[in-house]
């Protein structure tokens, strides 16, 4: 998502320069790992980080899955986007281990008849999770295939029970410096926030995530509590929300108010609509063969949620409502 200095392909390339040594990435839970393997002792604040993620349980959907192969949790946990710890590919996995995503809360309100501050307890209970494997497909023009783990946002909303007001929602991610390094730089406007059209949030694609490849989610993929919208580009499914809020006018969405004309509120994946800078008919398969010329594959309408959400944007110009 840089704004001015790379074409989105150098976004992957990493310039000789700038290759670390593999001992500057070890990260906290990695350098646990190593301390197990060494049989140290290991203080007790360290070990409750060793639990960092935790087994869900959940069924799988398969009918709401592609049978595309799925990345490595290597790959889904090590190239993220996270601003809030970062604006490297890297970062995120590198700078969120202190991060707490316990205890937790989500503020409801807006238009609206349930409000309040619920518990992530609470926000779960009567929801039984299940996996689904979605593509995901980032601005950046390029692509995973990821097993989340979570349940329809619809049947979370439905619960605070929107009035006829409700014609959009939107979302807030933590705002905590003291654990974010990247809020502690103006990088974007904090908190970042995310918006969708009541219709978009209630389809049945839509999902709230907990988990992926069957545990919890790491901090670097927006734990506790992450949006997933398969058919739009990877920017609009915020992490870490801690307030949903009902309104009637269309809210403001992060990468929106900083480059308006980069990044549309409906940032609908559409091959047929190019980035001012960049491309999008095609896209890098993480993984999928390295080096820098590996393999691109076309990018598809809604990437590949055609049949399931065209009917939203029945007569709209996608051109205009990019
Ligand atoms: N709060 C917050 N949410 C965010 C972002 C971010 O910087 N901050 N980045 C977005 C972008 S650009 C992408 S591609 C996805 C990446 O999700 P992943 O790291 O789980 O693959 O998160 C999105 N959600
Ligand atoms: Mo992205």
């Amino acid at each position: 998502m840089l704004i001015n200095r790379h074409k989105p392909e150098d976004c992957a390339c990493i310039l000789p320069s700038e290759i670390t040594p593999e001992s500057a990435y070890l990260n906290r839970r990695d350098l646990l790992k190593a301390a197990v393997a060494a049989g140290l002792v290991i203080p007790a604040s360290w070990q409750a980080e060793a639990a960092e993620t935790q087994k869900l349980n959940y069924t799988k959907n398969p009918g709401f899955s592609v049978t595309d192969k799925p990345n490595t949790y290597e790959e889904i946990t090590s190239y993220n986007n996270f601003y809030e710890f970062g604006t490297n590919k890297e970062d995120p996995a590198r700078n969120s281990g202190s991060f707490k995503p316990t205890p937790w809360s989500v503020k409801i309100g807006g238009e609206c008849d349930v409000k309040g501050t619920f518990t992530l307890e609470d926000i779960l209970k009567p929801h039984a999770l299940e996996e689904r494997i979605y593509r995901f497909r980032c601005v950046e023009a390029w692509s995973m295939v990821i097993p989340w783990v979570g349940f329809p946002l619809k049947d979370l909303l439905a619960r605070f029970k929107p009035n006829s007001k409700a014609k959009y929602v939107a979302f807030k991610t933590i705002v905590r410096p003291s654990e974010m390094i990247g809020q502690r730089s103006g990088t974007l406007d904090w908190p970042y926030v995310e918006g969708l059209r009541i219709d978009e949030a209630m389809h049945p694609l839509s999902l709230m995530i907990v988990g992926l490849y069957g545990k919890t989610l790491p901090n670097q993929n927006g734990a506790p509590l992450r949006l997933m919208t398969p058919w739009k580009y990877g920017f609009k499914n915020i992490k870490s929300i801690v307030e949903i809020s009902f309104v009637e006018k269309q809210p403001p969405s992060t990468w929106n108010i900083t480059a308006p004309s980069e990044y549309g509120f409906y940032s609908n994946v559409n091959p047929s609509v190019d980035h001012p800078r960049w491309s999008q008919a095609r896209e890098r398969r993480i993984g999928a063969g390295g080096g820098l010329f590996n393999a691109r594959q076309e990018t598809l309408m809604f990437n590949g949620y055609e049949t399931q959400v065209a009917s939203l944007y029945k007569g709209m110009d996608l051109k205009k409502y990019f």
